[in-house]
């Protein structure tokens, strides 16, 4: 018998991933898209052309409809469930704080109460997808024991959801484990996340088809790793025998300003800075008239996290996983990709 993963998110970066992931494992993976408008399913279109209806299988559902997150449990009855669904982007919750809160907070609880509803509690693992922006802007380097401090409405919404996973293990038992991530990238990354941003910008500024990129704040400090390894991490995490909470990360931090460096470095150009907070700029060393870093004010949050630095030392030791790409071969990968896609697209 194939075990059988159900993936909220699925769409998402991190679902696409995970997905190809569990069927590379020989699962049977059910994946919950919202209803939208327009197509939001271009990250898993080609896994649905090859395996669609055969061993993966699409259900339309939302985190904030807890009569369709019964119904989807109690039918395909997972040995696994993977919460990846959220209203991901920081900035974004400060303008829907109500709406995060519902999908990235109540939307957790929804689940693990379906999960119980449906006499399932010793049945079916838990996957929440915690995160470091619940330390906010705490001590040094973060770990497992680290004290909670969020900075956004996102934050505050996911400690809720880390809190409830929590609770569920320890009052019924439930095999319900948190993994807190730190940043992590790559090609499959939202555009409007820094790290594609900037690199969907080098692109465009290498094909001409851009002459610079505006962003917010340069100093802020992220673990940045690559999805890839992240979800094996969270693979890992469920196959473990106990559950539990751990941390995934690099255990190495950059600024905005040395991701932006390290991106020009994959097209030849090295970026030099003048000026000061909004008048800053960042130019062509060979030519200081070409400016290609700009700052705009609406880029920036109400309140930031100023630096984030992880230790995995617990998921080293317990699940043996470690971070394999390193930063600068994941910015050179990213930015790669986002030139041949941009070579193709006509925008
Ligand atoms: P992402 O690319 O933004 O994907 C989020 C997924 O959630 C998408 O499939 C999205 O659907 C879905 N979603 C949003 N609102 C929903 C709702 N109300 N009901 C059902 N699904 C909903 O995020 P990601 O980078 O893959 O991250 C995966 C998870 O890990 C998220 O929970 C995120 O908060 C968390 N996390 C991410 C990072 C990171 O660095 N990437 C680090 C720590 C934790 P659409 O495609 O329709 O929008
Ligand atoms: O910002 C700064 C911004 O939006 C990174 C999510 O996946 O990771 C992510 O949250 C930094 C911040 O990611 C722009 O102020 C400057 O300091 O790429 P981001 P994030 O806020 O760290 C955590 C772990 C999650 O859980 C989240 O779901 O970059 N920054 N200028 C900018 N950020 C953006 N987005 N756009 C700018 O123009």
């Amino acid at each position: 018998m194939k075990k059988k993963a159900l993936i909220f998110g699925v769409t998402g970066q991190d679902g696409s991933l995970l997905t190809r992931l569990l069927l590379k494992k020989n699962y049977e993976v059910h994946g919950v898209k919202r209803r939208s408008s327009s197509f939001n399913t271009g990250r898993i279109d080609d896994i649905f052309k090859k395996e669609g209806n055969k061993t993966f299988f699409l259900h339309f559902g939302d985190l904030t409809d807890a009569l369709n997150i019964q119904a989807l449990i109690a039918k395909i009855k997972p040995n696994e469930i993977y919460n990846l669904g959220a209203q991901s982007h920081v900035k974004v919750s400060f303008d829907t704080p109500e709406y995060t809160a519902n999908a990235d907070a109540i939307g957790t609880l929804r689940i693990l109460e379906s999960i119980r509803a449906a006499g399932l509690s010793k049945k079916i693992k838990f996957y929440q997808a915690s995160t470091s922006e619940m330390f906010g802007n705490s001590k040094k380097s973060q770990n497992e024991n680290t004290p909670f401090h969020p900075e956004s409405p996102y934050g505050t919404a996911k400690l809720f959801s880390y809190w409830i996973t929590r609770n569920y293990r320890s009052a019924y038992g439930m095999f319900a484990s948190n993994g807190i991530l730190f940043n992590h990238e790559g090609e499959y990354r939202g555009e409007t996340f820094l790290t594609r941003k900037v690199t969907i910008g080098v692109a465009r500024i290498f094909l001409r088809k851009s002459k610079y990129i505006t962003l917010g704040n340069l100093n802020a400090k992220r673990d940045w790793g690559d999805a890839q390894d992240y979800v094996e991490g969270m693979y890992k995490i469920l196959q473990h025998k106990n559950s539990g909470d751990f941390v995934l990360a690099t255990g190495k931090t950059y600024s905005v300003r040395q991701f932006i460096e390290n991106a020009f470095d994959c097209i030849n150009i090295k970026i030099k800075w003048r000026g000061k907070g909004l008048n800053e700029v960042g130019y062509d060393s060979k030519n200081t008239k070409r400016v290609l870093v700009k700052i705009d004010k609406k880029y920036f949050r109400p309140n930031e996290v100023n630096h984030l630095l992880g230790s995995y030392r617990k998921a080293k030791k317990i699940l043996k996983w470690e971070p394999k790409i390193t930063f600068k071969k994941m910015i050179k990968k990213m930015v790669l990709n986002d030139i041949n896609l941009q070579k193709k697209s006509n925008l």
